[in-house]
């Protein structure tokens, strides 16, 4: 996917605050062409290999060639992604249901159907991934978002995959920190 060097801003209307992490924000952006709302996920990207601050680009470029080979529907699609010198912006769908985890909190009760209907959609997206060799290795209730949390049956949506690393034949990997969330490739 090539990165647009246009002005996000001239394209979407930006709008609410939907999420913040280390990267950055997610908002909620309006195609001024089309109506049509998405997310944008606003990333501060590193002036240097020395700085401390913000996120690489190659960490970028990873995490967006992992979402467009992972086009499934239940797992956030991306769309675009627009770059300048400061930062990176990753256009994706909208996902308005909010966290599974809050709306299981909000509930006094799931029914057995329900959970059944909520771990089938999980398992299927990252049975998935699973696949095509990709790791998440970030899965937690806050990375795992409903559609529409309104309609009578919402659906999963993963989040997230700042983390996910695909592993390729004939390379081997070991655990770092003793967790396998920093693997590194052995030469
Ligand atoms: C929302 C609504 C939405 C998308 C997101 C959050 C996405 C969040 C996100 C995506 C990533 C990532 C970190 C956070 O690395 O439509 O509330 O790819």
């Amino acid at each position: 996917m090539a990165f647009k060097h246009a002005n996000v801003e001239d394209l979407y209307e930006i709008g609410v605050v939907l999420g913040s992490g280390n990267f950055g924000q997610v908002r909620t952006l309006t195609e001024r062409a089309t109506g049509t709302q998405w997310a944008g996920k606003f990333i501060k990207t590193r002036k240097n290999s020395c700085s401390r601050l913000g996120i690489q680009r190659s960490a970028v470029e990873r995490e967006v060639d992992l979402l467009q080979a992972l086009q499934h529907p239940n797992i956030m699609a991306l769309k675009d992604v627009f770059e300048n010198r400061a930062e990176m912006v990753l256009i994706v769908e909208l996902i308005s249901g909010g966290e599974l985890f809050d709306f299981i909190a909000g509930k006094d009760n799931v029914s057995e159907s329900e959970a059944i209907e909520f771990l089938k959609q999980i398992l299927e997206a990252v049975g998935f991934m699973h696949n095509k060799q990709i790791a998440h290795f970030d899965l937690k209730p806050e990375n795992i978002m409903l559609s529409d949390k309104d309609a009578e049956h919402p659906n999963i949506k993963l989040i997230d995959f700042g983390l996910a690393h695909q592993f390729k034949q004939g390379e081997e990997y070991k655990s770092m920190c003793g967790t396998p969330q920093y693997i590194r490739k052995c030469k």
